[in-house]
């Protein structure tokens, strides 16, 4: 696999940079800082570079799914509150090829009705979600093993060395 397939985007959506302070008692009390540092050191295990954007914005967070087209072998995304309604951000998924793992520190499925619906999830390779802090370790790791088996199938048969069948 080439050194830029080797490349994971990891998008936080909105109010995801309160993490640490906010509803400790659902979000635990780690930064995004903390978890961003925890993927990076798992994507660097596997000798993978991991990029990091947060946005409040829906807008921003598409732009960069669109940057990592033909660029980003995965894309792990915690889009918060968009996950449940930003059908441009399911939209804007579903033109990229990569791996795409859906998180969620939470367990959206054990709160609120309206969190119960993920738009994105249809166009997900993979979700986590319950975890907490530990699920971003998980998510790197399904990025990586998922993008990992895409790029062995896609590797090109190796030359045979067998000698010709005689004629
Ligand atoms: C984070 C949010 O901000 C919520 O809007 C989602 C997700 C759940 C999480 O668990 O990480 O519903």
């Amino acid at each position: 696999m080439s050194s830029a397939a080797r490349s994971l985007l990891l998008l936080s959506g909105p109010n995801l940079n309160l993490f640490g302070s906010r509803q400790p008692e659902i979000y635990g009390t780690a930064t995004l800082d903390d978890m961003v540092e925890l993927a990076r050191g798992v994507a660097a295990g596997s000798g993978w570079e991991l990029r990091h954007l947060q946005s409040n914005h829906e807008g921003v967070l598409i732009d960069a799914i669109h940057e990592a087209r033909g660029t980003t072998a995965a894309i792990v995304i915690n889009a918060g509150a968009f996950t449940h309604y930003a059908w441009a951000l399911h939209d804007a998924l579903s033109t990229y090829d990569g791996v795409v793992v859906e998180l969620h520190v939470s367990n959206p499925a054990a709160r609120e009705s309206w969190r119960h619906v993920s738009v994105i999830s249809s166009v997900a390779t993979a979700v986590i979600a319950g975890a907490g802090v530990l699920g971003y370790d998980l998510a790197v790791r399904a990025a990586v093993g998922l993008a990992d088996a895409r790029g062995a199938r896609a590797e090109p048969a190796l030359p045979s060395t067998a000698s010709p069948d005689p004629a």
